[in-house]
């Protein structure tokens, strides 16, 4: 089945590949959260892809829109003059203004006449697909009352005829039960945005709550995530630890992963943590790594709380470290959490293969263990952290997002 994607990391696996054509998408946002970054995005990646799109805005002024796509590094302004970007004004008339766009709703108030510049527009953009985003299901429903929820069956026939797909915004203001379930009904996929508050922090994730397409997707695994400005939405996995043996490569991994990273080191070797940050493949991550040498043992519990997920490095040339590098996780409570082992200096000649690793360890065949080497081994200086290859850091990477999420 086509399917055409948004570009939100992980969504569109949720998704089946991405939004079923000529179907209602709800972006469900519980209130302080924002859902527009989600649409943006989408609009950006469909954009480039070669479609066109429509924005539908109740809620703001159409350059409020374009400021706020620009503020996450992204631009529309070509796209516009291309004639492959319309907004379709349904605000100005909301607040009394004359409306500079080519496309205006006379009385917004009446989404019937929404409906009438809908089924024009979508005339006025040719034949290809065009992404309609609407912003916002809330607005409609405050202004022109719930009974105006019918008219997106409206919308959908004409998103049939005119080969569009639609992405509404919708934010759960206390809206009555009978509201809701309306809209459950007449959506095809609902993309959950809520948050939970720990102390003082505020995480947040998505969760693909419906899908009527394609029936056989994981549904209901919650996606933490971030904005970023710019870059628009991220996985946010606030915590990896980054464990291992004594003098096994954790520094050099943090470093070479990250696009900055700070070590607290004495003559070569690591007496506090490893701190980086990773922005790889739509996450943003920390990366956390522990000191080596055992007397540093009782702040291990410490560094491993709270963490998601786990990179062991193993010294390929040392047998005798194994043992400790179970040890280490047992210690640093995380044991059970998803763990990919990162087979460190697997340029040496003395190195174990995977094989010899995974039997000395008795680990099982679902904990990946990934060959890291050093990119340039002339380059390697005793003491001090080696710049690992980056293909290889990323394949670690790419198999503990993969566990994570
Ligand atoms: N040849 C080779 N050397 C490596 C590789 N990775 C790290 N090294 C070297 O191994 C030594 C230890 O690396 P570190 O990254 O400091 O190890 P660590 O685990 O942080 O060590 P501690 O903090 O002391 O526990 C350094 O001299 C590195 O240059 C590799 O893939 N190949
Ligand atoms: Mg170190």
């Amino acid at each position: 089945m086509e399917t055409y994607a948004t570009s939100i990391p992980r969504l569109d696996s949720f998704l089946n590949g991405g939004l079923k054509p000529c179907t209602i998408t709800i972006l469900w946002a519980y209130p302080g959260i924002e859902n527009a970054p989600f649409a943006y995005q989408t609009l950006i990646e469909r954009l480039d892809s070669g479609d066109t799109c429509v924005y539908i805005n109740q809620s703001k002024m159409s350059k409020a829109v374009e400021d706020e796509i620009e503020h996450y590094g992204w631009s529309t302004k070509s796209h516009k003059e291309n004639e492959k970007f319309f907004f379709l004004d349904a605000y100005s008339s909301l607040i009394n203004v004359k409306s500079e766009e080519r496309f205006s709703v006379k009385n917004s108030r009446n989404p019937k006449e929404i409906t009438t510049a809908l089924d024009e527009i979508l005339d006025a953009t040719g034949s290809g697909h065009t992404l309609v985003i609407y912003d916002s299901l809330s607005i409609m429903i405050d202004h022109c009352g719930s009974s105006s929820m019918d008219e997106l069956i409206e919308w959908k026939k004409i998103f049939e005829k005119k080969n569009a797909t639609g992405i509404f915004l919708f934010t759960e203001w206390p809206y009555d039960e009978k509201v809701l379930n309306k809209l459950k009904l007449i959506s095809d996929a609902i993309v959950q945005l809520k948050a939970i508050e720990e102390k003082v922090i505020l995480r947040e994730f998505f969760i693909v709550s419906k899908v009527n397409w394609n029936g056989k997707t994981k549904k209901g695994i919650s996606v933490p995530f971030k904005i970023a400005a710019p870059g628009g939405v991220k996985v946010y996995v606030p915590k990896i630890l980054v464990t291992g043996a004594y003098n096994s490569g954790k520094s050099s991994f943090v470093h070479s992963a990250s696009t900055r990273a700070v070590s607290v080191d004495r003559v070569g070797t690591t007496i506090a943590l490893d701190h980086g940050h990773v922005d790889y493949s739509g996450f943003s991550v920390d990366l956390f790594g522990t000191p080596g040498q055992e007397r540093f043992d009782p702040i291990l519990e410490l560094l491993g709380g709270e963490s998601l997920g786990v990179i062991a490095m193993v010294d390929s040339t040392s047998p005798q470290s194994l043992a400790r590098v179970k040890d280490m996780l047992e210690k640093s409570k995380s044991a059970g959490l998803p763990v990919v082992i990162a087979a460190n200096k697997a340029d040496l000649e003395n190195a174990m293969n995977p094989d010899e690793i995974r039997e000395k360890m008795s680990l099982p065949m679902d904990i990946p263990i990934v060959q890291v080497t050093a990119e340039e081994l002339s380059k390697v200086r005793k003491g001090e952290p080696a710049k690992l290859k980056e293909d290889e850091i990323h394949t670690v990477l790419d198999a503990l997002f993969n566990k994570i999420i």
